[in-house]
């Protein structure tokens, strides 16, 4: 028995979720408003888009990109493009304050001289998921991905290394950020539906920043 019983972890605390996997809750919470204001103007360029699986559903997380490339997927398959394919521009450059956030905090997870080359920026709407995955189209798997919550909460699955392997659920909110790396890079997870809601900041969506190695 002590103090949290039944409340919200500490903000600040880090929490080892499995080999690799560490979570740092409310990281990024100072400057949420910031990366928001940097997602708008980046989606000026790049808008969101619900993209084409391979198997022909077309996805509800609405998707773009900043870096020197960008995750996208059609009909051919699931891919890094240098050019966006919606209007055969590059992508946005990575901005300064989102490289230094995923820098900093892969170094304090245990992954010093992480440089992401690509960020893939995911929205949300209620209802939008995202059915268990791997994450297996990036060249580098030794490389960690840093992933930094805004907006409304969502629950996290995360499961093993293989699909069957039981799953373990998260909440993850506003200003975390999880360092995935190690054994546990290639592990499931997904997210489940979510739920409506008004975020102070973000409105009445989730968005999820990931960085990665890709190229
Ligand atoms: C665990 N995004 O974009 S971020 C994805 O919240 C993705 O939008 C989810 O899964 C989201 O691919 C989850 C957390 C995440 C990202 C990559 C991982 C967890 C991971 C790679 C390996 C293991
Ligand atoms: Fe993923």
């Amino acid at each position: 028995m002590d103090l949290f019983d039944g409340l919200e972890p500490p903000q600040g605390g880090r929490e080892q979720m499995a080999p690799g996997a560490v979570l740092l809750r409310g990281r990024a919470s100072g400057c949420g408003a910031a990366l928001l204001d940097v997602i708008a103007g980046i989606a000026a360029e790049a808008p969101f888009r619900r993209m084409v699986t391979p198997g022909g559903f077309t996805m509800s997380v609405a998707m773009t990109n900043c870096g020197a490339a960008g995750w996208v997927t059609d009909r051919r398959g699931y891919r890094y493009a240098a050019q966006d394919p919606q209007t055969g521009r590059p992508w946005p450059a990575m901005p300064d304050v989102f490289a230094r956030l995923a820098q900093e905090a892969a170094a304090e997870a245990g992954y010093p001289g992480f440089r992401p080359d690509v960020c893939l920026i995911n929205r949300y709407e209620p209802g939008a998921k995202m059915a268990l995955h791997q994450d297996k189209d990036e060249r580098d798997f030794a490389s960690p991905i840093v992933s930094v919550s805004l907006g409304l909460p969502a629950v996290f699955r995360f499961g093993g290394a293989r699909r069957a392997d039981p799953v373990v659920k998260y909440p993850l909110r506003h200003g975390d950020v999880v360092v995935w790396g190690g054994e546990s890079r290639l592990w499931f997870h997904g997210i489940d539906a979510l739920k409506p809601g008004a975020h102070p900041l973000a409105g009445p969506v989730r968005f999820n920043l990931t960085f990665r190695k890709a190229l």
